[in-house]
């Protein structure tokens, strides 16, 4: 079954909206497979997003991804990138539509409450990154 890497930023673990979070997932019908309530290390969070490591944000986004715990989960369903994306929204919550993660817990573009995979291939990636 496909997979998408979830995961609950640190900002959305401080809000404690762990809970409400994950009940959504189950509601959207993904099996959780995998799930670890875990600190990142500089090295993990400039690994896992070695893609951006020539944007401007990148420093920010490994500082902030490793300021607190994250919950990491391994979620499976039919179409489960294209669905997870769907249920969290744009990567910046003032632009996410209503009912969507981003958009009820996030906070700004850096602080957007969760990550989701961004192609099959990449969801069978990231997971492995973390659920070996
Ligand atoms: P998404 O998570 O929606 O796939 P990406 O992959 O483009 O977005 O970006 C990865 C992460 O980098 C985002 N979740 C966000 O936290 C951060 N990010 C993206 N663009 C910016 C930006 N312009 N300024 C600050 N942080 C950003």
């Amino acid at each position: 079954m496909e997979r998408t890497l979830m995961i609950i930023k640190p900002d959305a673990v401080a809000a404690k909206n762990i809970g409400n979070i994950v009940a959504r997932v189950e509601k959207e019908g993904f099996h959780i497979t995998g799930l670890r309530y875990m600190q990142l290390t500089q090295e993990q969070a400039g690994d896992f997003y070695a893609v951006h490591k020539e944007r401007p944000f990148f420093g920010d986004l490994v500082r902030y991804m490793t300021s607190g715990p994250v919950v990491v989960g391994r979620l499976e369903r039919a179409n489960a990138v294209e669905h997870w994306r769907a249920v969290i929204g744009s990567t910046d919550p003032q632009k996410a539509t209503d009912g969507t993660i981003r958009k009820s817990y996030g906070t700004s573009i850096e602080a957007n409450a969760v990550h989701g995979s961004d192609s099959p291939e990449n969801g069978a990636k990231e997971t492995d990154f973390f659920f070996a």
